[in-house]
């Protein structure tokens, strides 16, 4: 796809047009563009714009919710597509997803989601506002393999930790994964917590809960003969 068309995505983002940033999804799927090249190199480009700009006085909060909408938009077309591939693998793990207390944000984590199910994994999304207690219910009901916590702010990331600590106590910390992921977030503090793992990107969740499954399934170097 020319370079041009993802430079439009990318403006229909910053512009917060959703009619654009859904019309342009539609063209990307016509024309039989990869939906995550339309994602990497179009629209997400255009949510980081809109954060900076947002940082730096020269946005304020009704256009980053303008934005946030014409990213919902041309989900909503190109996340069909996404797990359409899913449905043609074998279940990969089963994945509870969320967005820690507090936070309210959830591009990223739908975007993780989606990318998650076009592998094969079967996700489970808990929505946004989610407290530790509810992430360990949810993994114990449905033997979750994986959870994956998301926190967009430097005051909710803490709260991936609760997370982490209500699984230990739900008596589940053996049995289930946890990866972490958000702008704020880092290898360093996904360590520091206790999780095991952390992705900078939807695309590396992929890899990373590949890896976390091949970690549960190997038999530990004390039982093996
Ligand atoms: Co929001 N916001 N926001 N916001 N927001 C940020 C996050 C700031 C960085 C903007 C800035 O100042 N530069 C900032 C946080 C500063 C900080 O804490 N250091 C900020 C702020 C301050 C706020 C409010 C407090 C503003 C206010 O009210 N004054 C408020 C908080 C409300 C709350 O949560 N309690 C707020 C509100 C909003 C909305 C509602 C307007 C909107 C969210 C809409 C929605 O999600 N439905 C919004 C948005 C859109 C943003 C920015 C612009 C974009 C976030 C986004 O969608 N990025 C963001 C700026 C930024 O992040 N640069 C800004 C695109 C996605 C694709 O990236 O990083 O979310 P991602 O996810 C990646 C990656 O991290 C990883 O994979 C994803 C896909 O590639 N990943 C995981 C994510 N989760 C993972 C979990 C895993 O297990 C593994 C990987």
């Amino acid at each position: 796809m020319p370079d041009d068309n993802f430079s439009a995505m990318r403006q229909s983002i910053i512009d917060g047009a959703p009619d654009t940033a859904s019309g342009l999804a539609q063209q990307a799927v016509s024309a039989g563009i990869a939906p995550i090249d339309a994602i990497n190199h179009g629209y997400v480009p255009g949510m980081h714009d809109v954060g900076e700009q947002f940082a730096k006085g020269q946005m304020y909060l009704p256009d980053m919710m303008a934005s946030a909408e014409a990213m919902r938009a041309a989900m909503a077309v190109l996340e069909p597509e996404l797990k359409r591939l899913g449905t043609e693998r074998p279940m990969a793990g089963v994945v509870v997803l969320g967005t820690t207390k507090g936070d309210i944000h959830e591009i990223g984590k739908i975007l993780v989601g989606t990318l998650l199910t076009a592998h094969g994994f079967r996700v489970h999304d808990l929505g946004v506002d989610v407290a530790g207690e509810k992430f360990a219910a949810k993994a114990q009901e449905l033997h979750a393999d994986i959870v994956g916590v998301s926190a967009l702010l430097t005051t909710t990331m803490r709260n991936q930790k609760g997370v982490v600590e209500a699984i230990e106590k739900a008596g589940l910390r053996s049995q289930v994964k946890i990866m972490v992921g958000g702008a704020p977030v880092t290898r360093r503090w996904a360590e520091e917590i206790g999780a095991d793992g952390y992705a900078k990107d939807a695309m590396t969740a992929v890899v990373l809960a590949r890896e976390l499954m091949a970690q549960k399934t190997q038999i530990p170097a004390t039982q093996q003969t």
